[in-house]
């Protein structure tokens, strides 16, 4: 083909594309977006795509992905775990632009949090597993939306905390994290999971504990003293926060337990649990003993626990846990005797488990092998009925026969670790060492795809050692499909250096066809972006404004402390304590002088009294440490000891006016006795 007639054809599927279902005019791409004016396509795009060098694919993919200026172009939000940067990062997709990064675990002076307000110190100190020793940090991996009936309500966001063994909860009204809890008698929470109703946020820990919790216990004693957890921690849908007094947990073996997933309809009050290391290896390379990486990875076969977490709920309102720090504990002992747990056999070092959205299946895979193996739910049910038995672990926890339980054996290629599924019968598996996402078919007798079962059918390359994959709404009982989102941990040679430290790439993928395509890449050099939930974004319904002037997102209620325009004014509570209510407006403070005495405990509630949407205002004040960011209608408290006399200006950080620059104030801290002047 000549370089004409190949630019020629490229503008035509140009033209094509953009007009989706919309009339093309002419062959040489004249479109007729409804009834606008026509855009002349041809020539124009002609130029563009030989410029750049575009092939077909590219074209598609530029337009397909393309957001019109001002429309709301993006049909699902996707919401990114920041891996250690510890916050949360909603991205649209297809366009892939970042909407917001939400501060969880780590400080973010944008949104004031963590730099002066009292309401996010409370919120985080709440996590803190030693009261003296603050964390301004956590490793937050898997995002999980709330679910009704096992699809996304969007209503909360979840996630826990790898590093401090610790969970979190994002409101989705406001986009803002409410509540941060520390896991009893955990050490780090790796895997999380919603049950169907969001009835119970469940963590499993990835490292075991020693028990009692909190007790030193040397790494000789590991298979007798140390422990992992599984935790159902009761969730008020309503309110939208942990129970902590309802939260129960299972005591489980000293093994990885890594990744969980709940299973649904008829699978329902059930859950799956990776697990690795059942070698119980720990390490000391030092000490003459194998490496964590060999030790960790003998066996031919690990286990997926089955947990039967309907019965354990029964048993726990039976009475039937011991009370261990500060909360319901069902002894590993009991959990077995109950028949609440039991193993089923999986490859080398599993990574994930999956529950397919029909219930009946779920998809292990070992890491070290290429296969993903599916289990049937009705066959692990027979099992269990029938006493099929490989025999016991060393702790007495039943192994079901693997045989009895497979389903399924699908080779994907290497290093297989995630599944998520789309609207369509196809299941997707992230394949770590071939940097791929390998498409297969699911089988059973609800199933969709028009392929033979349990087959792959199509991979795509991925760059590079992706780990996990989201696929639109592809961890519930109805998926979406349409887009599915690859995120690599490697990006090695895709972007101009900025340094050794290399962004993390993300790929989006149109899975609507029988061929999967690339459509963006995304590098995001502000974190390590983990996991994601992708949700329809018609689902969401967060608030443009806070619904009354005085508003406290702690507690989503009107802050006592909370004024109109008019109720501003300085208290002296006494000799020590001065307490101040300040309103914002644009573009000015009230009061706008805060005098003070050295050494006073200054309490200050900030009301931004504005009902514009978008009239965020901030204060940022001279040597405190101190900026808040106070959202319209928002009041926000800070609370601080006036030790150095001086004069300290203050001002607002968000561009809000016109008077933007005048937003501004003075502290003023009076020396108590006048020879002291100043800075000590
Ligand atoms: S784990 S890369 Cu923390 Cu989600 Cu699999
Ligand atoms: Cu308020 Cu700038």
């Amino acid at each position: 083909m000549s370089t004409r007639a190949l630019s020629f054809t490229l503008a035509a599927i140009a033209a094509v594309v953009v007009a989706g279902a919309i009339m093309v005019r002419h062959s040489k791409g004249t479109v007729s977006p409804g009834s606008d004016a026509a855009v002349a396509l041809g020539p124009l795009a002609d130029g563009i795509i030989q410029a750049r060098g575009m092939a077909p694919a590219d074209v598609e993919a530029a337009l397909r992905t393309y957001p019109r200026p001002g429309k709301y172009d993006d049909e699902f939000m996707a919401f990114l775990s920041g891996g250690h940067s510890g916050s949360v990062i909603v991205v649209g997709i297809p366009s892939m632009r970042i909407m917001k990064e939400i501060p969880v675990y780590g400080q973010d002076s944008w949104q004031g949090w963590l730099t002066g307000s009292r309401e996010s110190s409370e919120i985080v100190s709440e996590g803190f597993f030693f009261k003296d020793m603050p964390l301004s940090w956590g490793d937050l991996h898997h995002p999980k939306l709330s679910l009704t009936n096992g699809e996304y309500d969007g209503k909360w966001l979840a996630c826990a905390d790898k590093a401090g063994g610790r969970l979190a909860i994002i409101d989705l009204r406001d986009f803002k994290a409410k509540q941060i809890v520390k896991t009893p008698n955990t050490v780090s929470d790796h895997g999380n999971y919603w049950t169907p109703n969001s009835e119970y946020f469940v963590t499993s820990t990835f490292f075991p504990a020693p028990q009692p919790y909190g007790t030193y216990q040397p790494l000789e004693k590991y298979a007798e003293t140390y422990r992992g957890m599984i935790t159902f921690h009761a969730f008020d849908g309503n309110a939208g926060r942990i129970r902590l007094e309802d939260t129960w947990q299972i005591e489980l073996p000293p093994y990885f337990q890594d990744l969980i997933s709940a299973g649904k309809k008829s699978s329902f009050g059930w859950m799956f649990t990776n697990s690795l290391n059942t070698e119980m290896c720990t390490g000391g390379t030092l000490e003459g003993k194998p490496a964590m990486e060999v030790g960790a990875s003998k066996n031919e076969m690990d286990f997926v626990h089955v947990i039967n977490w309907k019965k354990a709920e029964e048993l726990v309102k039976a009475g039937k846990t011991v009370p261990l720090g500060g909360c319901r504990v069902l002894k590993l002992e009991t959990a077995i005797a109950e028949g609440v747990l039991c193993f089923i056999p999986v490859s080398k070092s599993p990574h994930g488990v999956d529950v397919t959205p029909d219930g009946r299946f779920i998809c292990a895979s070992g890491k070290l092998d290429p296969h993903v193996t599916v289990y049937s739910f009705e066959k692990i049910q027979k099992a269990i009925a029938d006493k099929n038995l490989e025999g016991k672990d060393r702790y007495g926890i039943p192994i079901l026969k693997y045989d009895a339980c497979r389903e399924a054996y699908v080779e994907v290629g290497l290093g297989p670790l995630h599944t998520e599924f789309d609207d369509k019968g196809y299941a997707y598996t992230s394949l770590f060492l071939d940097s791929a996402v390998a498409k297969w078919t699911l089988g059973g007798p609800d199933r969709l795809a028009k392929d033979e079962p349990w087959k792959l059918v199509d991979k795509l390359s991925v760059h590079y050692n992706i780990g996990h994959l989201t696929a639109a709404g592809g961890d519930t009982a109805k998926p979406y499909g349409k887009y599915l989102l690859s995120l690599n941990k490697w990006s090695i040679d895709r972007y101009p250096s900025v340094g050794p430290l290399h962004p993390q790439n993300l790929q989006l993928i149109d899975i609507s066809g029988d061929k999967m395509k690339i459509l963006y890449e995304m590098p995001i050099g502000i974190a390590e972006p983990h996991a994601s939930n992708i949700i329809r974004t018609d689902k969401l319904k967060a608030w443009v404004t806070y619904p009354e002037v005085g508003f406290d997102p702690k507690t989503m209620k009107k802050d006592p402390y909370g004024i109109n325009i008019g109720q501003e004014r300085v208290v002296r509570e006494d000799d020590k304590t001065v307490r101040i209510f300040m309103t914002l407006v644009r573009s000015q403070f009230r009061p706008d002088i805060m005098r003070v005495k050295e050494g006073d405990h200054v309490i200050l509630h900030v009301t931004n009294v504005e009902r514009a949407r978008d009239a965020t205002h901030g204060m940022a004040l001279h040597g405190h440490n101190l900026n808040l960011s106070i959202d319209p209608g928002q009041t926000v408290t800070v609370e601080f000891d006036a030790k150095h006399p001086g004069v300290y200006p203050w001002y607002c950080t968000e561009f809000c006016s016109a008077l933007h620059m005048e937003m501004t104030g003075w502290m003023l801290v009076e020396p108590r006795n006048d020879e002291k002047q100043g800075r000590k």
